[in-house]
């Protein structure tokens, strides 16, 4: 079987954070018509895929992202419309052989991600299959992830004085996944009113978590265990328990040092030593981006201290790229990868990625960006893999909650099929 693309298309749209981002449909000479959008981080990794913007300052500040729709347009439309494409790895090779360059910058990986992921709905649609189904690799299990819901937001998507950027909560014990969805919006109700009773603002971040002007990570990790047990369920593995996204790339001086809370900086020891002190006082099971992405020393002794104990997540430091994961895995660094399609820029190779991953027995979290569009591929592509986990946010503002009712959607369609990390149900 193979798949006749007959039309590529991209329109400049608006993302959740108010900038322009792209919507790419793809259609077939089957009928079918598929379309994308396509997520845009703030917090962004050196080493990511380039999303191309116009860097006009008459239009939205240098964000446009016109020259990236006439790419689509122009150079993919013509590269791709008018023949016979056997699968997507072939679509996805040719648009790598197209850009020409390392990372994706001459066509932009926003015009390229776009195109593969609306190209595999496209082609799931024409096979008469759910996307969740296409997409799964040969062997693999489909699995409804545990959510992890980013309840409070600080560093690049708050304006408040927490370092950490993301402070998330994951029922992993729960049996199901709408029940783990009720514990995530119970929680986050309970924590609302902890946050309103104490006079602190719940007003919200960029992924849909209140934004307080609290301090320290401490005193967030406080109230969340407040919040769970107000709400009715054990904070810790069994129920609810906590992952953190420090994103501490973002937290780091030049002088090497990492800004903690507001007036007190660690070394890059004196950090690993404050999360084993966390990871004992609060029921942590995960840490992404404990350490900065260049800092790979400070990465090699966190992983040897903690990584028997918490799951230790690669996002800037890996950016979905299968050959730093490679590396990663080689240097014992971290044990488990983000994932996020345009960090790399083709479902293709975020699928390698994911593989690599697999090989080596480092889990993965399926993620979306902080400025995102109602999209909702990456819930189809956490229950294809089989890996158990997905951060999309806060269960609240609607690009966040698109993805966890699509899984509700899946849920439904897929009686049976199991719930949670891999190896748990
Ligand atoms: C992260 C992401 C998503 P951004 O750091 O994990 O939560 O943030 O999209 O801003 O890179
Ligand atoms: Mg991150």
């Amino acid at each position: 079987m193979s798949y006749e693309i007959t039309e590529v298309h991209a329109l400049e749209v608006l993302d959740s954070r108010a900038r322009p981002t792209l919507e790419v449909s793809v259609r077939l000479s089957s009928g079918a018509m598929a379309s994308a959008g396509v997520p845009s981080g703030a917090s962004t990794g050196t080493r990511e895929a380039v999303e191309l913007r116009d860097g006009d300052p008459e239009r939205f500040n240098g964000a446009g992202v016109t020259k990236a729709a006439s790419n689509v347009n122009g150079e993919v439309n013509r590269l791709l419309a008018g023949r016979q494409w056997p699968s997507l790895a072939e679509v996805d090779r040719a648009l790598v052989e197209l850009d020409g360059t390392a990372n994706k910058s001459r066509l932009g990986a926003n015009a390229i991600v776009g195109t593969s992921m609306a190209a595999a709905r496209a082609m799931a649609m024409a096979d008469g299959q759910p996307l969740y189904r296409w997409l799964a690799p040969q062997g693999a299990e489909l699995r409804l992830p545990v959510p992890h819901f980013n309840v409070v937001n600080g560093g690049a998507h708050a304006q408040n004085d927490l370092e950490f950027q993301e402070f998330m909560l994951a029922p992993i014990g729960l049996p199901s996944f709408h029940e783990a969805l009720r514990a995530g919006a119970e929680v986050y109700q309970a924590l609302r009113g902890l946050l309103h009773a104490r006079k602190h603002s719940t007003g919200l971040g960029d992924e849909g978590g209140f934004a307080p002007n609290l301090g320290s990570p401490e005193e967030v990790l406080d109230l969340l265990v407040e919040a769970i047990s107000k709400a009715g369920y054990s904070p810790g593995r069994q129920g609810v328990a906590i992952a953190l996204d420090p994103a501490a790339s973002e937290m780091r001086e030049p002088d090497g040092t990492y800004r903690y809370s507001p007036g007190r900086r660690f070394s890059s020891d004196e950090m690993v030593a404050r999360y084993e002190t966390l990871v004992a006082d609060y029921p942590i099971w995960s840490i992404e981006d404990g350490l900065a992405e260049d800092d790979w020393e400070g990465w090699e002794s966190l992983t040897a201290r903690l990584g028997g104990r918490v799951q230790l997540v690669g996002d800037d430091l890996f950016v979905t790229n299968p050959s730093i994961i490679r590396q990663g895995i080689e240097r014992k660094v971290a044990n488990s990868a983000l994932i996020k399609l345009n960090q790399i820029g083709t479902v293709t190779e975020t699928l390698e990625a994911i593989a690599i991953c697999n090989s080596a027995g480092y889990s993965q979290m399926v993620s979306h960006r902080s400025g995102e569009t109602p999209d909702s591929f990456i819930a189809d592509l956490s229950v294809a893999v089989g890996c158990g986990q997905l951060k999309t946010g806060a269960p609240a503002r609607g690009e966040r909650v698109a993805k966890y009712n699509r899984l509700l959607a899946i849920e439904a369609e897929l009686p049976g099929a199991p719930y949670g990390l891999p190896g748990q149900g």
